[in-house]
């Protein structure tokens, strides 16, 4: 190990960040947050898209300033998104505005590659929870464009095609498109003939740890200095799962942000239909694991709420913070509402509030009364939903889970993981917040001999350097 500076680009779907990670020194990495990143999809008469020029120029100042605080020490970069949605290019050029995965019009692919392969056949060839915004359903809705395009860039990548030239598809983004083969994590050819899919539009596949090239141009005159890009596990629960503070095997993850994804991190696929019928994934994890998980609504419930409320407050009511609202919660003591956190009622941006009121009534379940129950509602909910799918993953891979780990924006929520550890009896185990930041720097600090070894080492260093929060089951 020796010391060194690195900067991470993480982009979640309601807002990003520019970190950068200091290795060596007595804690072995520490965090420095330089630019957050905010995130504001766009609705235009077509459709919600991205508002992505915004992100490239967000990055670049982030970047510019990572390079101020540290000047001359930046060793490399490394990008990572949420995963599915891409760009498509024609000549080096981008054919409109990319959308956004809660484009409710995208799921319209859904029954036209259906109706080419279906979904049991999908399965054994992709191994994917059947989202109806999987990259292979939204290609099937460009139309004309499609035909225009000769290649299809995912976020983060074509992030790193801006500011290097670097055409690749990095390899655990890949595998949430529906496009690779879940055995070989090869593109799956013979698939994106049967659905059309000019050929060509898959760029070759890298790894994570794979070097990318130097900023160039602009964007190295704009940042200061012709910074290394790096892939790095460029889908952000990729390099959330890698920094899981786990050193043994019988651990479950929770990556708790805009999405929970619970589940394991497995040495190979599981395609038993059982597995897609129970929703379950089968992810590109680095260093060739599977993440064998469960899409769970997430945070996205409670931030989409509380955006519903601010949009109908006036100002002197627009000061609810989630702070707030969660001691709101904690002290509800009536029944609340378990409500099913997957209902895809629940996918749109909307008016969440009313679409919980109105699933409760329609089950018979307490409607929320006050902004407190609904959150507490939300709260166990997720909570619920989390704590059966680590019951489900264990059983569809015939493993004992003794620990959860919750990690990501949720890990702070102690309300959520006190809930989680009681309806699953096991104990949570809560911390890092920045997994995902920290498993794209540590994936960059081994390619670049900063650190050394398996993931099981590299956990061991997240679990050295950033101290949990245990929360133990209560019982009755
Ligand atoms: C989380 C995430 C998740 C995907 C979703 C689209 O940010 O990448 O793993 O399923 O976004």
């Amino acid at each position: 190990a020796r010391a060194g500076t690195l900067a991470a680009v993480d982009l979640g779907a309601t807002s990003g960040r520019v970190i950068l990670g200091r290795f060596g020194g007595r804690e072995g990495l520490r965090l420095h947050h330089v630019a957050r990143v905010p995130n504001d999809p766009v609705r235009t008469p077509d459709g919600l898209h991205w508002n992505l020029l915004e992100l490239y120029r967000q990055v670049l100042a982030g970047l510019a300033a990572a390079e101020r605080d540290a000047p001359g020490e930046i060793e490399g970069v490394g990008i990572d998104s949420w995963a599915v949605d891409y760009g498509l290019l024609a000549g080096g050029r981008l054919l409109g505005v990319p959308y956004h995965y809660r484009d409710e019009r995208r799921a319209a692919g859904v029954e036209r590659v259906h109706a080419r392969v279906d979904a049991v056949a999908l399965y054994q060839r992709n191994g994917l929870q059947h989202l109806p915004f999987n990259t292979l359903f939204q290609l099937a809705t460009e139309g004309p464009l499609l035909g225009l395009a000769d290649r299809m860039l995912l976020v983060p990548d074509l992030l790193a095609h801006w500011l290097t030239g670097a055409e690749v598809a990095e390899r655990t983004n890949a595998s949430t498109t529906g496009l690779l083969d879940a055995r070989t994590g090869e593109w799956d050819v013979e698939l994106a003939g049967l659905l059309g899919l000019p050929a060509g539009i898959l760029p070759g596949l890298v790894d994570p740890g794979t070097t990318l090239g130097p900023l160039t141009g602009d964007a190295a005159a704009l940042v200061g200095r012709p910074l290394e890009v790096g892939a790095v596990g460029s889908h952000d629960t990729a390099s959330a799962v890698v920094a899981v503070p786990a050193t043994d095997r019988d651990v479950a993850y929770v990556s708790c942000g805009t999405w929970g994804l619970v589940g394991l991190e497995l040495d190979a696929p599981v395609l038993a239909d059982e597995a897609r019928r129970a929703g379950f994934t089968n992810e590109g994890g680095v260093d060739g694991r599977t993440r064998f998980l469960h899409n769970v609504m997430g945070l996205w419930l409670l931030s989409e709420s509380i955006r519903t409320w601010e949009r109908d407050a006036t100002a002197a009511q627009r000061s609810s913070t989630l702070a707030q609202l969660l001691a709101e919660a904690a002290h509800v003591t009536t029944p609340v509402a378990v409500f099913d956190v997957d209902d895809p009622r629940f996918l749109a941006p909307g008016d969440m509030p009313a679409r919980i009121a109105a699933w409760c009534a329609e089950h018979d379940q307490p409607v929320p009364a006050t902004r407190g129950e609904l959150v507490r509602s939300i709260v166990e909910s997720l909570a619920q939903a989390f704590a059966d799918a680590v019951a489900t993953a264990a059983g569809l891979a015939g493993r004992r889970v003794s620990t959860i780990h919750v990690v990501g924006g949720g890990a702070q929520n102690t309300l959520l993981c006190q809930a989680t550890a009681d309806r699953s009896g096991l104990p949570v185990v809560a911390g890092p917040v920045e997994a995902t930041a920290i498993g794209n720097l540590l994936v960059q600090a081994r390619a670049r001999g900063l650190v050394d070894g398996g993931l099981e080492d590299l956990r061991g260093i997240v679990a050295a350097a950033f101290t949990p929060v245990r929360y133990e089951p209560r019982h009755g």
